[in-house]
């Protein structure tokens, strides 16, 4: 963070509001260009705040029409008025009634933040800074208020008119006009405000809650799509159940809505009773939707839903607070999906997407602390690290303190401050209270970036028959950051004997362990009675979000990888050798020397294709190797992405030419046969099924890519036409061609599946894709507008193709910066994200380096440049 920049906001000055807000009271006429909103406010003076304070509402180009105070006018004197405030310098000193009327225009409003237009409905998105977009507001999340609104529209454009909490009333004006009342009795921040209307159509359920309360269900999506919401309602309906299990907590009003939109900056958004849904989180069916689609639509259902306790119930104080409602939701929908579909599985898909996009942050210019202490715009902190590193806090809270006081402390925390706005210091300290442990340390971990590196060293002493584990940690240097502390660090071991069983932990003659808390700069464990050197199995389940180095041998992976009792180790053990030997060969490939064959590994990874290994989703996770950008962050620096990617595909043809026989049989056994089915052991055998397709078709093989195409022609769902679309797509093949071709002419008008079209050429690392990218861009179906399409073939492009992205002509890099200098003022937080793609460019070598610096170069000396763009490139370059 820039110290000049006069829009830092920082946590050390935060002050409570003077004001309050108990009541709001909305009315809205909608009209497509000029939508009136009246907002009556009940005011008073907060008593935790200055007394004879001016009142200042904040606006974000708003149109004032009148305002008035108890009923009298406000002539302009009284006022000082701009579109982006409101204020009165000697307001009321007891409560007082404001009435504030303002006209928006949503047809014209492109970056999808207050009030927008999607594919003609009406809908709004307030989280962070939206609800100042409709009205003067204290928009703030400490400011909670109960609101009732009153939507009025044409009856024929708007049949349905949605917003939070409880219908009250409903009424025909006459003339095409109608009106619906909704009232939602509980506080809440003006951030989880919505309202939708729109000709929609809709699915209806109903859940009953362990009270015995009857809760009406409905899914709101395009007439038409109606049959593409079932998974969705389902999936509601699971989440009910499993909060009120794992957590007790029970749902409180008597409908709860989901609405699917088409225009959307984010995934999701958990507004009180009434949750808006990027569509595609919601729409799935055999035909349309992948077995990755069904997996996440109901785990950001459940994600949302959850939020109605962890941030809507409790909600955060302000926004460095974030990772309160974030990192604690996330947790949540993991543990989730862990109960209701593997979850080995489930733990091994968020480490390898904590470690790309998280630890990746982490190491470059934009890391920042799970709990930020300044920020710029609240719109970019979004991020893995306040998502999923904030999830992993919590996480090592629960394993550091176990799991019956873990949920003594979410009880406490609910019963505490339930209709409050908190800080995580008032949410940790529940679990100090309830486990007696001191909290001092384990804070750091919300206030220190980076990615705390251990390196770990073993000895053993047969004389002795001790084994010692040393493990230091050290946390690098971030931006703001130059020197850290040391962190409350669990570490859950187990010492894998030469019979492959677990030895007893012993330390100091006592039994010790499983979990292990590392406090300081260096600490050594010593275990006794180990005759012979065991394998050491080291932050089994990954229990924290540390890069391990360590002195353990390949020979001790390899062997960890066939018998380690923890799913999540003998799948890491296998990853940390093919992670050390993809380093090993790409230095060998610079220096042009020849890359040494590893038949052990092969071996490691056959075990997944074996007819009797059962469990097929996790097999899958065994077959895939770390992703380039795993490599790319191991070597770190002066980073070739081609060489990479060229070391990673000949270990892929090795493995298969080592494999061939036991990946053909798999492919054949794995075929499908019955109808589709999107559960979770059907959709681990496909994920199998395109593990051996992949490596069979490795380096564009003729007799794997016929396989492929065999597949797509054949496929009866869209996960088999998807997959094997993918793996057609990265081999300059004449069946790559024909295969895109068709998917085109059978699905291109659907906009979702077009995405999946996009995404697909996007990420292609082949030489044309940015030609092709470009030119798709002026395909029918892209839209600069909509999110959706920007990301599909320009987020892919940036973020998920790592050698045509930083081609060496540095085209990649200008591209990327042309979109977002484009779409900088059309909608700055999607230009923002995409400009995400940069995150690592310091660790690149000097010539490509130098190209992404000269693109972003050109960025920030843009004049007009948004607040989210500026505060990117700056951190960027910072
Ligand atoms: N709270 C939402 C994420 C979200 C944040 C900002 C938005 O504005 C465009 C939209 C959604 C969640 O965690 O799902
Ligand atoms: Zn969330």
């Amino acid at each position: 963070m820039r110290a000049e920049d006069p829009r830092t906001i920082r946590l050390d000055e935060y002050r409570p509001s003077d004001f309050l807000i108990d009541t709001v009271e909305l009315d809205v006429r909608l009209d497509p260009t000029a939508t009136r909103v009246t907002a009556r406010l009940a005011i008073r003076p907060n008593p935790e705040g200055r007394a004879d304070a001016a009142l200042t509402l904040v606006g974000d180009g708003l149109n004032l029409v009148a305002a008035s105070i108890d009923g009298a006018d406000l002539r302009p004197d009284d006022l000082d008025v701009s579109p982006d405030q409101l204020k009165l310098a000697n307001p009321p000193r007891g409560p007082f009634e404001l009435t504030i009327t303002t006209i928006v225009d949503p047809s014209a409003n492109t970056r999808l933040m207050g009030l927008y237009r999607s594919n003609g409905a009406y809908c709004t998105q307030c989280e962070a800074e939206g609800f100042r977009r409709i009205t003067y507001f204290l928009d703030r999340p400490d400011v909670l208020a109960v609101y009732t609104t009153r939507i009025e529209g044409s009856k024929a454009e708007n049949p349905v008119l949605l917003s939070n909490g409880n219908l009250a009333e409903t009424g025909d004006l006459g003339d095409d006009r109608h009106f619906a009342v909704w009232h939602d009795p509980h506080p809440k921040p003006s951030y989880l405000f919505a309202l939708v209307a729109g000709d929609l159509g809709v699915v209806e359920d109903e859940f009953v809650t362990m009270s015995g309360r009857e809760v009406a269900l409905k899914v709101f999506v395009e007439h038409g799509k109606e049959d593409r919401a079932t998974h969705a309602m389902e999936s509601i309906k699971a989440s009910m159940r499993w909060d009120e299990q794992a957590f007790g907590r029970e749902y409180d009003l008597d409908v709860f809505m989901v609405v699917a939109v088409s225009y959307f900056n984010m995934g999701a958004m958990e507004n009180k009773g009434l949750n808006v849904f990027n569509d595609k989180y919601v729409l799935a069916s055999p035909e349309t939707a992948t077995d990755g689609d069904y997996a996440n639509i109901e785990a950001i259902i459940a994600h949302e839903y959850f939020h109605n306790w962890t941030g809507n119930r409790i909600t955060c104080r302000d926004w460095f607070q974030l990772c309160l409602k974030e990192g604690l939701t996330v947790f949540r929908d993991q543990e989730f999906t862990s109960d209701m579909r593997s979850r080995p599985v489930k733990r091994i898909q968020d480490v390898r997407n904590l470690r790309s996009i998280q630890f990746a942050e982490d190491a470059g210019p934009l890391a920042h602390a799970v709990r930020p202490n300044a920020y710029a715009e609240i719109n970019n902190f979004y991020t893995p690290t306040i998502y999923e590193k904030g999830a992993e806090v919590i996480r090592m809270l629960k394993t550091w303190i176990g799991g019956d006081a873990f949920r003594a402390g979410m009880d406490l925390y609910f019963e505490r401050h339930d209709g409050q706005a908190c800080t995580i210091e008032q949410f940790i300290a529940c679990f100090a209270e309830v486990s007696g442990r001191d909290f001092a340390q384990f804070l750091r971990w919300y206030a220190q970036a980076g990615t705390p590196v251990v390196t770990i060293r073993t000895t053993h002493d047969a004389e002795a028959k001790t084994f010692t584990i040393e493990a230091t940690q050290k946390t690098p240097a971030t931006p703001g950051q130059p020197s850290k502390q040391p962190m409350v660090i669990p570490l859950a071991l187990g010492l894998v004997g030469q019979d492959g069983d677990d030895l007893p932990l012993v330390v100091d003659g006592a039994p010790a362990g499983p979990v292990f808390a590392l406090t300081d700069e260096t600490t050594r464990i010593v275990f006794e009675d180990i005759a012979t050197r065991p394998a050491a199995s080291l932050f089994r389940n990954f229990s924290a979000p540390v890069k391990v180095v360590s002195d353990v041998t390949d020979e001790e992976l390899l062997f960890l990888a066939a018998h380690d009792r923890d799913p999540f180790n003998r799948w890491q053990a296998t990853q940390t050798v093919a992670l050390r030997k993809l380093v090993a060969d790409v230095a060998a490939f610079r220096a042009v020397r020849p890359i040494s064959p590893e038949p052990k590994l092969a071996e490691a990874i056959g075990r997944a294709f074996d007819p009797a290994e059962t469990d097929c989703a996790y097999a899958a996770q065994i077959a895939a190797l770390p992703a380039e950008g795993d490599v790319a962050r191991e070597i770190g620096e002066n980073v070739d992405p081609d060489a990479i990617h060229a070391v990673r595909s000949l270990l892929k043809a090795d493995i298969r030419d080592r494999l061939a026989g036991p990946l053909a049989a798999a492919a054949d056994r794995l075929a499908e046969t019955g109808p589709y089915s999107p559960d979770a052991a059907s959709a681990g055998r496909r994920a199998l099924k395109y593990a051996a397709l992949d490596l069979l078709s490795a380096g564009g093989a003729a007799e794997g890519v016929e396989r492929v195409f065999a597949l797509y022609k054949s496929a009866r769902n869209m996960t088999d036409k998807v997959m094997a679309l993918h793996a057609l797509s990265i081999h300059a093949t004449p069946e790559r061609e024909e295969a895109l071709t068709d998917f085109a002419t059978l699905y291109s008008r659907d906009p979702l599946l077009l995405d999946k079209w996009f995404v697909i050429q996007a990420s292609a690392p082949l030489p044309d894709t940015l030609d092709r990218v470009e030119a798709l861009m002026a395909a029918p179906g892209f839209d600069m507008r909509n999110p959706n399409r920007v990301r599909s073939l320009i987020g892919a492009f940036g973020s998920g193709n790592p050698t045509q992205f930083n081609r060496a002509d540095g085209r990649g890099y200008a591209f990327i910066a042309g979109v977002v200098a484009e779409l900088n003022t059309l909608n700055p937080q999607v230009a923002a994200r995409l400009l995400g793609a940069f995150r690592t460019w310091r660790s690149l070598e000097p010539e490509r380096r130098a190209r992404a610096e000269t693109a972003l170069r050109a960025l920030a000396a843009m004049p007009d440049l948004s607040p989210d763009v500026a505060d990117i490139v700056n951190r960027a370059l910072g």
